[in-house]
This record gives structure tokens, sequence and C-alpha cells, in this order.
């Protein structure tokens, strides 16, 4: 197999990586070159991402990478977080900062969209989980504003970038299907339901597949970079959960994934969309995967709890680093306080140690007494809620996960995976770590060739990183004991 260099531009709420990958002789190596942090900004209308600040990053990464090659690269693509975008006006420039999904300009909208049209409509055709910050209640907030009226283009987070990078638009489907406009039957724009709410269809760029070649590198940056001769720009699995799903180093179809990062992405991979009433009662989404794949799977509020405890205690004063907080739980009991990971009071940013106290109190718990247990309470919530849902996932895809693949910044964190293993009592597979990059190193090889299926590609990464292997506690009961007991204090229904 020939040598192929790839950067992976790989965009996540917390921070942004610029990695070479290397694809020869069956293996994929990955070189991180850049890391820069990345977060909300708060403007008087509201918190935004530094989208310009994000792109000089970018362009630093790739000049950094082109001098680490010892050989030409042969693509350049760039994955991030789903459901934000940016706004195009007439000559292809960018109105406005783009909005950030936490932001409270939807409060109250998803639920407006829904009084005008049945959710079992909009479910119908989209196959997409209701959240209040999915692009299309993003884009009914927006409606009537001076950006919206002279909109021409809507551009998803990597799609502005990719756009950025080569000059040319184009929505790449796993990522249009974060908007909830995409229609998951007929793989098209649902144009007739963006235009029922007002939002202008004819805003809706072409659309391509993970897998197309999008243009060269504009000609200033690769000679800025170095970079002779000049790479192509690629669309892959622009979304980052498409690409975290592409390099799952998993065998046939029985597994389950968990991609771990702010969110937990936890589903299955499906040939065909699943939009039936018992898929849509229990708001299971079906993003769209590399190579035609349907994403079953729910977002799950994940780490984000922890990463929002952590800037609180930081605010007042104590500065826990990530490692010290995870001692912290794991020198806590197992059995504390339970909440419902996903209610809606904890999805924007603010206090989350006061909030999870809160819901404890409401549902008649003592809050946790510190900042170990407090974090014990968010991973022993995170892991009852995976079962929850991945019994619902089972249940809809009619089939049985036998082993759950965890990838991403979370498969390092062992409290979690082992708690997940015992409360899902089945064999928990950890890492790779940077998943999300390696699919987008990936895509970017089968887009050219090198590469032959989605089944290659997963030999490649199970050959080339190993995992960290968690298996189920055999003391049951109490694992039964706790999950019956998340149960019964967040009121939710187990699967019959
Ligand atoms: C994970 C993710 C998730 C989206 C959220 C906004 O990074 O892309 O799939 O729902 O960000």
């Amino acid at each position: 197999q020939a040598l192929a260099r790839y950067i992976a531009v790989d965009l996540g709420a917390e921070s942004g990586r610029v990695q070479l990958g290397t694809v020869a002789g069956g293996r994929v190596k990955l070189e991180e070159i850049h890391r820069f942090a990345n977060g909300p900004v708060r403007l008087p209308n509201g918190l935004h991402w530094d989208v310009l600040g994000i792109h000089r990053e970018i362009l630093t990464g790739i000049k950094a990478a082109a001098r680490r090659a010892d050989g030409p690269i042969d693509g350049i693509a760039v994955d991030a977080w789903g459901c934000d975008y940016g706004l195009l006006d007439r000559d292809g420039d960018l109105l406005g900062n783009p909005f950030h999904y936490r932001d409270h300009r939807t409060d109250g909208v998803m639920e407006q969209v829904l009084e005008q049209i049945p959710a079992e409509e909009i479910y119908g055709a989209t196959g997409i989980q209701f959240m209040p910050f999915n692009t299309i209640f993003q884009l009914a907030a927006h409606k009537g504003s001076a950006q919206l009226d002279a909109a021409r283009a809507l551009a998803t987070i990597p799609d502005l970038l990719a756009y950025w990078l080569c000059g040319r638009l184009a929505g790449e489907r796993t990522a249009a299907s974060t908007t909830q406009l995409l229609d998951v039957h007929t793989g098209d724009w649902a144009r007739e339901l963006a235009v029922r709410i007002g939002i202008p269809a004819q805003i809706l760029p072409p659309l391509v597949d993970a897998g197309t070649v999008l243009a060269p590198l504009r000609p200033e940056i690769a000679a800025e970079s170095g970079l002779d001769p000049v790479p192509d720009v690629i669309a892959i699995g622009a979304h980052d959960t498409a690409s975290a799903v592409v390099s799952v180093p998993a065998r046939g179809k029985d597994f389950a994934y968990l991609s771990s990062g702010t969110w937990s992405l936890l589903g299955m991979e499906l040939d065909e969309p699943v939009t039936s009433e018992e898929a849509r009662a229990y708001n299971l989404t079906n993003e769209g995967g590399v190579d035609g794949t349907i994403r079953l799977l729910r977002n799950v509020m994940g780490l984000w709890l922890v990463q929002e405890c952590r800037r609180q205690w930081a605010r007042e004063g104590v500065d826990h680093d990530y490692d010290a907080l995870h001692r912290m739980a794991q020198a806590t009991p197992l059995g504390g306080p339970l909440i419902d990971p996903d209610a809606p009071e904890l999805l924007h940013p603010g206090d989350m140690p006061a909030r999870i106290a809160e819901l404890c109190i409401r549902s008649g718990q003592e809050p946790p007494k510190d900042a170990g247990a407090t974090i014990r309470t968010a991973l022993e919530s995170l892991a009852c809620k995976y079962r929850l849902v991945l019994e619902r996932i089972e249940r809809v895809a009619g089939r049985r996960a036998e082993v759950v693949h965890v990838v991403g910044g979370g498969s390092r964190n062992a409290t979690l995976c082992q708690l997940a293993a015992d409360i899902l009592d089945r064999p928990v597979h950890a890492g790779p770590i940077e998943a999300t990059a390696l699919g987008n190193v990936m895509t970017q090889a089968l887009a050219q060739g090198k590469v032959d299926s989605l089944a290659e590609i997963r030999e490649i990464v199970g050959a080339s990183f190993s995992s960290d292997v968690y298996e189920p506690s055999t003391d049951r009961a109490a694992y039964e004991e706790l999950y019956a007991r998340f149960l019964s204090v967040t009121g939710l229904a187990p699967v019959a």
C-alpha cells in the first residue's frame, strides 16, 4: 500500500486539533501538530464562536504540518461539532459571528415550531432527535433578522471552514443531517419543511457525500505553507461524530459505539433509518454516516457535566485538573445520589455543581457532599443513562450489541468506562482516543481510493491501536439496584 499523508482538522467545543495522518502498509499513524483552545465568546446579543480565530489556528496548524511532513500532503479535511452554522451574503462573505448552540436565544423556539408542525411530521421526514439547538430551531430563532434576510447561503461550521480553505461551499451530508433539515429518506434537503417554518430554502447549499474531493487548497494558503504540490480539500464525515464512528475498531455489526467527549453519543450503525413511532418516542436520532450508513444514536449530556463543574470550581478559586477530579470521584464509594444527566436545566453554561445539587434535592436525595461526590454523581448518572439509551436503541434496531466501543477523549476516563461496563453488563472496549481525527484521515484515504471500504478502515484502525478492555462486574445485584434507583429517582420509564 502506497504511503499517503493527510492533514485532519478536528474541532471540538473545548479544543481544536490539527493532526498529521500517515496511511501505509495497512496501518495508520497520527501525529498531533497543533492544539488550541476553543470556547464560547459572550457578546451583548448572546454566545458565539470565534470562527475567525479558529480559521487562524487552522492555518497555523497547516503550516506546521507541512513543515513536519517528510513528503507531499495528499489531502486536508475539516470535521467539527454539529448544528451550528454561519450565514453567507451574496458575495460569499460571512454575515456575523456564528452563534454557539448553548446560547439562550432558542429557548422555547422548538415548542413554538412544534405547535405549527407536528413532531411526527418533522421526525418522519428527518429522523432527527429533537434538541432545542438543532439548526432548524436556531434558524427559526433567527427569523426576521437582518442577517437571515441578507443570507444567500447556509454553511455548517465544518463546511464554512472548508470553504475558506478551498473556495467551494458544499453541504456535506453527515453535517447536513444535524440541521434536522435533511430528508433522511431521499438524502436531499427537506425544502418544503424549511419553507413552512419560514426558513428561506434557497440558502441550503448543494449537497455532497463524505468522500468527495472538493477543490484544491487555495493557492495563497498553499504558498504560505510551502505546500507543493497543492493538496486537495476533501469532504469527509464533517460531523465529528460521523468521523468518530468511522474509526470504531469493531468487527461485524453487533456492536454499539459511544463517542465520548463533551457529549456522549451512544448508538448503533444501521443500513436504513428507522423513523417509527417508537424511535420518535425514544427521541433517537438517525444521523447520516459515512458510506451511506445511518447512525442511530442518542445525544447524552456527556462530560460537559464534569467540564462545567470544573469551570465553576475554578471560578470559586479551586482549580482541580481532570485527573485530580477523577481520583476524587474514584475515592468516593459507589451509590451516590443520581440525576437525569439530560435534564434541560443542565444544557447551558453556569454553576453546574449547584444545579446538580438542586436536581438531587428536588428528587428527595441528599446532594453530593463534596467535589469528588459531585463528579461521581455525574459519572454514575451518565452510565445509568447509557443503559436506558442502549436498551432503547437495541429495541429499535432489533439487534443486541455484544460489545460497546468507547472512542474519543472520554475513553481515557477509566472510572466512566468501568461504570459503563458494570451497568450495561457487557464488555467495554476503550479507544482510540483520537477516533474522530482518524476517521477524518481514513475517509480522505477512501476518497482517493487508497482504501476500499468502511470495513477495511476499521481493520486498519484495529491493527494500528490497541484498546483497553473493561469487563462487567460479577456483582450484578449492586448494579441492578443502582439502575433501578436511577429509574425511580428520575421517573424515566425502563424498556419493557
Ligand atoms: C458532538 C456534537 C454532537 C452534536 C453537538 C452539538 O461534538 O457534534 O453530535 O449534537 O456536538
